[in-house]
């Protein structure tokens, strides 16, 4: 592509002007005056800026855009304590290989190394943290910069960059030409690893397929799932990658994470293929690197990943495709079906089993408001294409085990186990699809780790339903507790806000929910009052997970306690 006649332009209006030829639509920002002059030439762009309340909501907002668009979420904050803050969105984007793209005010170029005001190394800090940190020093390359700033977070096994902005270079005027936009660089199966794939699957007797990671779309969905169905293939979800298969598709077994179907661990302890698309196999979906060995699985083990680098990193590949999903299920139709195979029953049985599994009507817990009837309940009433956020805590068990996904780009959940990204990632979803219905689950206690961006809803009117499960407790922690210390409760409980009031006093819809026949009539008054919402949902303690107590924990885990 021609580059275009370079016009004189401040470093601020040169940032700006890249976005708008990356074709971004969304800044999440906290502002400081650190960056003042790209605050100024958003002014005279098309591009929605919101505006946060801490950082690492604004980091988990482009996080959330970078899930669902599938390009560089990005954000901008300010210096020292604005970069810190937004570490931890950071680190949900390293993890979860999402593009990110965050914009760092820094202090003047002249003054680097006093140590002066916020002054902070960002290649140091954000070195391991981030997929790539860099700083701009001339604002004649900020086109250069922010070009090859979209290929890195895009490309490979995509991540977060971060790029510090010296707020001298941002007022420094420079001429020179946008750079065009940069598309995500594929990678197809080479040539006969698509054969080798059909062989390998006519001479297996028990396959399961695994989905996983990024860089899938819609119809990369479709193309797997028809693909499964014609191999009546099992397939596996990994953690919190629900939403890569419809859970009503005759070949879906269940989802690889915290909790998981028994029968489902065991079907994948006595495969002798894998075939495992997009995802790493990490510590939880690989159930503590217990289902398959290292560095050499007992399994044949066919691994689909767009980065070279993971291909063989923890796991010795008998086939290792070096392909995004979306280039490798395109590929998937040349495959020819086997005629019957062997595994049928068993993918039919395996799909029963998940639908029993998580069928929420089968499971009571202590307490007036039964989680299962609340996920019973959205079961009927929610669209396919509702969005469901969560962060971290023992409550989200209720989501990934009850939840019955069917689209892609309706889960936004993070890998990494960060508490408090439900809420901002549903701010930001919202934001960026104000016509799909929006659900954040939250624990009582990781809403309060941004539970500041309700307010964000309320300013940008985001009619979210923020369902908050009190059970008084880091329930979670209270849970690992009670099995490794039984009756020492430690630092795990809590003493909480009237949640209700909370979403009042911030100009939302607020209620409480103490009984399961409440809360059907309690959700309808939360859609219809287009507002952003909070049903406070009061959980007995005593229901930490459903199917166990903390007195049955308790007691199972006394020292002096004589095992069958
Ligand atoms: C940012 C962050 N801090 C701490 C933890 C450790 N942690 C994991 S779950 C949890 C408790 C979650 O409590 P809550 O949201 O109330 O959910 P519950 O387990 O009670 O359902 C904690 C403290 C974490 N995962 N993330
Ligand atoms: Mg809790």
């Amino acid at each position: 592509m021609a580059a275009q006649t370079p016009n004189i332009r401040t470093g601020g209006q040169i940032i700006v002007d890249q976005l708008v030829a990356q074709g971004v639509d969304h800044v999440f920002t906290v502002p400081g005056e650190s960056f003042l002059a790209v605050l100024d030439a958003l002014v005279d762009v098309n591009i929605n800026v919101t505006v946060c309340r801490q950082e690492g909501g604004a980091a988990m907002m482009a996080d959330a855009h970078g899930k669902l668009s599938g390009r560089p979420g990005v954000c901008m904050v300010t210096r020292g304590p604005g970069a810190s803050n937004a570490m931890a969105g950071i680190h949900i984007a390293k993890q979860d290989s999402t593009p990110v793209i965050m914009f760092v005010g820094q202090i003047e170029r002249g003054m680097r190394e006093r140590e002066a005001f916020q002054e902070m190394d960002y290649r140091a800090v954000f070195g391991q943290a981030a997929k790539w940190a860099t700083e701009i020093d001339d604002a004649a390359r900020i086109p250069e910069v922010v070009s090859r700033a979209f290929h890195v977070a895009m490309s490979g096994r995509p991540g977060p960059v971060v790029i510090a902005l010296p707020e001298d270079m941002l007022v420094q005027s420079a001429a020179v030409a946008n750079a065009p936009r940069v598309e995500p660089i594929d990678s197809a199966p080479a040539r006969g690893q698509m054969q080798a794939l059909a062989e390998a699957l006519s001479k297996a007797k028990s396959p399961v397929a695994i989905l996983g990671g990024v860089r899938w779309n819609a119809q990369a969905v479709a193309n797997f799932s028809a693909f499964a169905q014609r191999f009546s293939l099992p397939v596996a979800a990994s953690f919190r990658r629900q939403m890569l298969i419809d859970h009503e598709h005759p070949c879906y077994i269940g989802d690889l994470g915290l909790g998981s179907n028994p029968e489902l661990i065991k079907r994948l302890k006595e495969a002798d293929l894998l075939l495992l698309v997009g995802g790493r196999l990490s510590e939880i979906p690989s159930q503590s690197y217990t289902l398959l060995d290292i560095p050499v699985p007992e399994q044949q083990l066919v691994h689909v990943h767009p980065d070279a680098n993971e291909l063989g990193r923890v796991y010795v590949p008998t086939l290792a495709i070096q392909a995004s999903p979306i280039a490798f299920a395109a590929e998937l139709d040349s495959l020819p079906a086997p005629a019957k195979p062997v595994w049928a029953a068993e993918t039919q049985r395996l799909h029963q089993s998940y639908l029993q599994w998580s069928d929420a009507s089968e499971v009571t817990v202590p307490g007036e408001l039964q989680m299962s009837g609340v996920m019973a309940h959205l079961q009927t009433v929610l669209p396919p294409e509702a969005i469901i956020t969560n962060g971290a805590g023992n409550y989200a068990t209720w989501v990934h085990r009850f939840h019955r996904f069917r689209q892609f780009g309706t889960q936004l959940a993070p890998t990494s186990g960060s508490m408090g990204y439900g809420l901002p990632a549903a701010v930001g979803a919202k934001r960026c699809q104000p016509e799909t219905p929006v659900v954040c689950f939250a624990g009582d206690g990781c809403f309060m780790m941004h539970g500041q961006e309700f307010a964000t809803a309320v300013q940008y009117n985001l009619p979210i339903i923020v369902l908050i499960v009190d059970n008084g407790m880091y329930g979670t922690i209270r849970m690992h507790q009670e099995k490794n210390y039984p009756g020492r409760v430690s630092a795990t409980h809590l003493q909480n806000p009237d949640f209700a009031a909370y979403a009042k006093a911030f100009g939302g819809y607020g209620e409480r929910v103490e009984k399961t026949a409440d809360f059907p009539a309690a959700f309808e008054r939360a859609v219809q009052s287009k507002q952003p919402a909070i049903l406070h949902l009061l959980t007995d303690p005593q229901a930490i997970t459903p199917t166990t107590t903390i007195d049955k924990l308790r007691q199972a885990n006394q020292p002096n306690q004589t095992k069958a």
